[in-house]
């Protein structure tokens, strides 16, 4: 699990949307260069045709890429307000709307509350209550809930807020509000 932290970490503090191709190359394992952004239509990256910039009905991504949320631990006892950390490895987080190219997957994260069954995860993720879209690019978020057992799941999410293909989701963990 420390591992997992670890590379986590590189992903966590870097929240501005100016610095979402850094985020991109490390979700990528930097197969470009991470020094600037790509320009999509220069000589540099002429393998990306106009066309495979467009963003497609269906985000692909890395197969190995994992969700997770770092803490709270599931089973944990925890007092409202409590941080949720969001923990994401293999793809790059970017704001709501933003589509870099194929081959540099980014996404973004939805949190699930007490939500039951998933929703159909072909759609757009639902926007209410308990279906909460960090579409800044948010890795974590601080919740107030009532006190008893609560579920929390999260759902990576694409530019549209579509999950990716096949869709990243967590585990769901049960904890308890004192
Ligand atoms: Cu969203």
């Amino acid at each position: 699990m420390k591992k997992l932290q670890l590379a986590s970490g590189l992903i966590f503090p870097i929240l501005k949307p100016t610095a979402i191709f850094s985020i991109a190359c490390v979700g990528t394992l930097a197969m470009n260069s991470c020094s600037e952004a790509p320009e999509p239509s220069s000589d540099e990256h002429g393998s990306h045709s106009a066309a495979t910039q467009f963003p497609p009905a269906k985000t692909s991504r890395p197969a190995d890429a994992k969700l997770y949320i770092v803490s709270p631990a599931d089973g944990a006892e925890v007092s409202s307000p409590f941080v949720v950390n969001f923990g994401l490895k293999g793809i790059g987080v970017a704001p709501a709307g933003i589509y870099i190219a194929e081959d540099m997957p980014t996404g973004h994260h939805h949190l699930l509350i007490d939500v039951e069954k998933l929703p159909d995860l072909t759609l757009p993720i639902a926007k209410d209550d308990t279906h909460i879209h960090f579409g800044g690019g948010q890795t974590e978020t601080t919740l107030t809930l009532t006190p008893g057992k609560h579920t929390l799941q999260l759902v990576l999410g694409n530019q549209t807020h579509i999950p990716h293909d096949p869709p990243l989701t967590s585990k769901k963990i049960t904890i308890t509000v004192k």
